[in-house]
């Protein structure tokens, strides 16, 4: 089985990919399952085939440890990354293809907790796979742009799994902010103009040095246009997928 990590900041649309990206698989006969693994929610517009919620609940967490939401939440992440032997037999039971993961709704509840390294692990790190969603609100200035690709950059490192960097919500976006965006993520120079392209600002100076340290570490790369609204760019996300699983193309395993 493959684990597919859909991971990005919150409201990045997440759980809306997976719910997505799992109808286009059901369309094209690719057997697939939904692992919810975000414990502090309180609606998923899917139905979960393992739902961490199963597990852990998040009320429990705040009156077992006398925490309001926010630190439940944290604490809750660490209780799934901690207590892996607890749900992921009822995961690796499945006889499927794709688990796709929707991971919590604050990134850095997932990325950024040493226990959800673990968690991967535990799951196996040989089949796993995340995908990255910029969000277009942040992604559309040529310097949230490159703070996005460092994001991902960031998330790659601390997995060390092969990522894939999607567009998320790209209906949101008119064709000449799509077309922008999308020379952006496939040439330096074209995100090196706009970023230069107005004042030089210290930000922008900080971002050209980003910049070129994201192109030396080889996580410059580009951005596939998604959107879950609409079913688009689903067939690029498994096409990728497949491609490195199946194809051994190099997507950056192993970077750390
Ligand atoms: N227009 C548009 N809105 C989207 C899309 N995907 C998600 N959203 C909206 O973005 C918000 C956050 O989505 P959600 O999937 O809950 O994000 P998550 O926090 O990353 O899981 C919701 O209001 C969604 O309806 C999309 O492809 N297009
Ligand atoms: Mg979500």
């Amino acid at each position: 089985m493959r684990y597919i990590y859909f991971i990005g900041t919150a409201g990045s649309g997440k759980s809306s990919m997976v719910q997505a990206y799992k109808e286009w698989l059901d369309n094209q006969g690719i057997d697939s399952i939904i692992v919810n693994l975000d414990p502090g929610t309180d609606f998923i517009p899917y139905e979960a085939d393992v739902d961490i919620r199963d597990w852990i609940n998040l009320g429990e967490v705040m009156k077992d440890y006398s925490l309001g939401p926010n630190g439940a939440q944290i604490v809750a992440s660490d209780l799934m990354a901690v207590n892996t032997k607890e749900w992921v037999p009822a995961v690796k039971k499945m006889e499927t293809n794709f688990a796709l993961i929707d991971t919590p709704g604050q990134m850095e509840l997932f990325a950024f907790r040493q226990s959800s390294t673990n968690l991967v692990e535990e799951l196996g790190q040989e089949d796993g796979f995340l995908v990255f969603l910029s969000d277009p609100t942040l992604a559309r200035t040529p310097n949230g742009f490159v703070s996005d690709m460092m994001l991902a950059a960031i998330t790659q490192f601390r997995f060390s799994l092969p990522i894939l960097n999607v567009l998320s919500k790209a209906d949101l976006l008119t064709e000449e902010q799509l077309e922008g965006m999308g020379n952006w993520s496939r040439d330096p120079y074209a995100l090196y103009n706009a970023l230069t392209e107005r004042e030089m600002s210290s930000q922008s100076v900080m971002s050209i040095e980003f910049l070129k340290a994201m192109e030396n570490v080889g996580m410059y790369k580009e951005l596939t246009p998604v959107s879950s609204e609409q079913g688009t760019g689903m067939e690029d996300i498994y096409n990728t997928i497949q491609q490195y699983f199946e194809g051994g193309e190099d997507l950056g395993r192993n970077v750390s």
